[in-house]
């Protein structure tokens, strides 16, 4: 395993004492709410079409200077409290090898779905060397960002899993369902495989210097809570507690995961993620009391007029406000999903704006 330095981000000293995400996500009171939005690097912004008009997304991701540039552009404009590393959740299996790209429009898509047990025992392994320029790419941010907190992340087990068995985006999950339930034993080996990889990738991010980390289990919400339970929480539970010696604010997010908050806010996560479908007091009724909740505007909100945006995120903000009289120790603002591509850069500015005066 790659071991963590004591200091993490040894050779660059930076204060984020005073830094309102990792105030809130350790559960202390921050000077300000914080807010950062999924997505906030990517085609809603001019500058990054700009930058990355031209290029292969994937190619972009193993260019250090280009994910610094990238990662930094929506914190210049925006004022966010956080940065998210730019990259993707299939960047570690593409560095370890597997034959797979992200098609503009589509998402990622794999050269040849893993089926078969002979497929699963083929997946390469990733070292983390292969991971190099990611590190690389950190340690330029943690110059580049001064006292904002940078958030690394990776895809969960599941949600990696999903792609790689369906070979692409897929809307009902129904090939990996297919091996889940009528060939758990190659499951469990495919998800043995990609806990490994997951953690090696997050290990060698908090290694390079990242303030926090941030697991994807994007599609977990299309399982039953007994199927959540059975085939992923076990490697979910084994990711974060390989990531636990680092000491920094762990956050585990979903969508429609609703059902299964209860179980995701209990494998080992400081900070859990809610998406827009149920309000943040019901989401603290279900975890129980002493999470720190993140999100949950609707981003398609961000289209309507900006008095519908400010009234919206109020909503969101009063229920914060009822979810910690219910227990919960902290609030980071965020959508409940990713910011969506064609939304305006401006609007969400102002919405950083109003969180912030608030
Ligand atoms: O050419 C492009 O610009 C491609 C669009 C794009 C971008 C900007 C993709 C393809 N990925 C990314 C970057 C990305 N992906 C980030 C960093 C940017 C930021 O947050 O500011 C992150 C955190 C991700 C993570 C990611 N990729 C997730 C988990 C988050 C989520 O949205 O649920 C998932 C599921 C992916 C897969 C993926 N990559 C890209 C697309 C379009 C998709 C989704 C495809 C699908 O619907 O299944």
């Amino acid at each position: 395993m790659t071991e963590i330095p004591a200091a993490l981000g040894a050779e660059v000293r930076r204060d984020l004492t005073d830094a309102p995400f990792l105030a809130a996500a350790r559960g202390a009171t921050p000077s300000r709410t914080p807010v950062w939005f999924m997505r906030q690097a990517g085609r809603s912004l001019p500058e990054y079409r700009e930058i990355r008009a031209g290029t292969n997304m994937l190619e972009s991701c193993f260019d250090p200077a280009l994910v610094c540039e990238v990662t930094a552009q929506p914190v210049r404009r925006h004022d966010v409290d956080a940065a998210i590393l730019f990259s993707d959740i299939v960047v570690p299996l593409k560095a370890a090898g597997v034959g797979l790209d992200i098609v503009p429009g589509v998402g990622p898509v794999v050269d040849e779905p893993v089926r078969s047990a002979a497929q699963v025992d083929a997946l390469p392994a990733l070292d983390a060397d292969q991971v190099a320029p990611v590190s690389e790419a950190i340690g330029l941010l943690l110059t580049e960002l001064g006292t904002t907190p940078l958030i690394g992340f990776a895809g969960a087990p599941f949600t990696l899993a999903s792609y790689l068995v369906e070979g692409g985006p897929s809307r009902n999950h129904e090939r990996t369902k297919a091996m889940m339930f009528g060939a758990p034993e190659i499951w469990h080996r495919l998800m043995d495989r990609l806990t490994i990889d997951t953690i090696t990738s997050l290990r060698a991010q908090l290694a390079a210097g990242v303030d926090a980390v941030q697991l994807f289990d994007s599609w977990a919400g299309t399982l039953t809570l007994a199927d959540y339970r059975e085939f992923v929480r076990p490697y979910t539970e084994r990711v974060f507690a390989a990531v636990a010696d680092a000491g920094v604010p762990r956050i585990h997010f979903g969508v429609g995961t609703g059902e299964l908050l209860a179980d995701m806010a209990s494998v080992g996560t400081e900070v859990i993620g809610v998406d827009w479908r149920i309000p943040l007091d019901d989401a603290a009724r279900r975890v129980g009391p002493g999470m720190v909740l993140q999100g949950n505007l609707d981003p398609a909100t961000l289209f309507a007029d900006a008095q519908t945006v400010a009234d919206r995120a109020d909503l969101v903000l009063a229920a914060a406000d009822r979810a910690r009289e219910l227990g919960a120790t902290g609030h980071i603002f965020n959508l409940g999903h990713g910011v969506l591509p064609d939304t305006d850069a401006d609007a969400i500015t102002r919405l950083v704006a109003h969180v912030h005066d608030r």
